[in-house]
């Protein structure tokens, strides 16, 4: 019954146990002294999968910020809420109690993902699945019974390194990630940033891909072909539209994406930091513009300034 409703929704899940997952959080983190409350009135925790397609359109070039891959098409939270609701709503009329989640904090998607045998955690971070590779969003499905499903064998990197040595901001290293360092999370963060960290604004005005497009693992792969996550015409933005709009004008354009949960004035901060190092002599109009429009927000105001200092 499970087994049919999941097929139906989904392209991948795998089973782990509530009490397995706890004794190896405890095991590996017990540093991070982690709630666990919420997962103990289930037995299962199902990982659920979705693939995106591998086709991406091309950077444009010059005056552009390209949005990571995952974040083309619909916002996978979307997507996955939905199908969530479906599912509790299908399992509930067999009287199984089913709680969905994507993207919370308190369950370690990847982790859980790994530990019921849906793939291996390589060392760019990623859950890597035998058949999508990288290319797949994970969820979460919290059931009250006992769900069984069968491990894929166990892959892993072996000698390769080549995520290591291409990441842009060091981050990686085998078995360790430092997250201050690692460009999708200083393109996310509303935080001043550094000369160093606005130097590494090349193409991406959201996210980073480097270590997933490096990775021999998606060699071959075969992920879904699903229309809401095509790429469309706001896989990349134009940096002066973006800086001409209102942060109210684009929430409403852009509220469908997952690159919009973060605001418009990280997006707009990132713009300059491209523009400074694509040499866009349009730099100064759109920062002081920028910055005489959100006067009292400290930490982009520090990120103008330390812009500035590098055109001068
Ligand atoms: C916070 C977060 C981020 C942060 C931090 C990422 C990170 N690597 O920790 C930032 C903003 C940087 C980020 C970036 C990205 N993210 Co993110 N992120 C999350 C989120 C919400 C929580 C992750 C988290 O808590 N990390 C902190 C802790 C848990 O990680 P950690 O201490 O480093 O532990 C990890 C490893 O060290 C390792 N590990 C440590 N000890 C041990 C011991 C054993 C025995 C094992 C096996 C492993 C192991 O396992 C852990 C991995 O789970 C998850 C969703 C979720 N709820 O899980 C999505 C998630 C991980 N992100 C995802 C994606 C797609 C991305 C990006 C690709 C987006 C982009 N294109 O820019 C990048 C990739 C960066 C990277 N190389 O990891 C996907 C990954 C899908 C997949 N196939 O793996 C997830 C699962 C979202 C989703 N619902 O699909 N992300
Ligand atoms: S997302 Fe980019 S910066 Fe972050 S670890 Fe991967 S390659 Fe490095
Ligand atoms: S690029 Fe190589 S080292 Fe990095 S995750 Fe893929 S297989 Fe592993």
């Amino acid at each position: 019954m499970i087994e049919s409703v999941l097929n139906n929704h989904v392209d991948d899940y795998k089973s782990v146990s509530v009490e397995d997952y706890i004794a190896m959080r405890k095991k590996h983190f017990a540093h991070k002294k982690e709630d666990f409350t919420a997962l103990k009135p289930y037995q299962s925790i199902v990982v659920l999968a979705l693939s995106f397609p591998l086709e991406q359109a091309k950077y444009k070039g010059k005056g552009y910020g390209y949005i990571s891959r995952y974040a083309h098409g619909m916002d996978y939270h979307l997507v996955f809420r939905e199908k969530l609701r479906n599912i509790e709503e299908a399992l509930a009329k067999e009287n199984i109690q089913a709680k969905g989640n994507v993207d919370i904090n308190s369950i370690d998607e990847r982790f859980a993902a790994f530990l019921a045998g849906m793939g291996f955690i390589g060392h760019n971070q990623f859950l890597i699945h035998p058949t999508y590779g990288t290319h797949l969003y994970l969820a979460t499905l919290l059931v009250d019974k006992t769900v069984t499903t069968t491990d894929y064998l166990l892959d892993d990197c072996g000698e390769c390194t080549r995520c290591i040595d291409a990441c842009p901001g060091n981050a990686l290293a085998p078995h360790s990630f430092d997250i201050e360092k690692c460009l999708s999370h200083i393109t996310q963060e509303k935080k001043p940033l550094s000369t160093a960290e606005i130097k590494k604004f090349k193409s991406n005005i959201f996210g980073c891909d480097i270590c997933q497009n490096v990775c021999p693992k998606n060699k071959g792969i075969t992920p879904i072909k699903r229309s809401v996550f095509e790429s469309d015409e706001n896989a990349q933005i134009h940096l002066r539209t973006l800086l001409e709009s209102s942060n109210k004008e684009l929430m409403k354009r852009y509220e469908n994406y997952a690159f919009a949960w973060r605001g418009m004035s990280v997006l707009k901060r990132n713009a300059l930091a491209l523009m400074l190092n694509q040499k866009d002599d349009s730099l100064e109009y759109y920062a002081l513009k920028l910055s005489e429009s959100l006067p009292n927000t400290p930490w982009l105001q520090t990120t103008i300034n330390t812009i500035m200092k590098e055109v001068k």
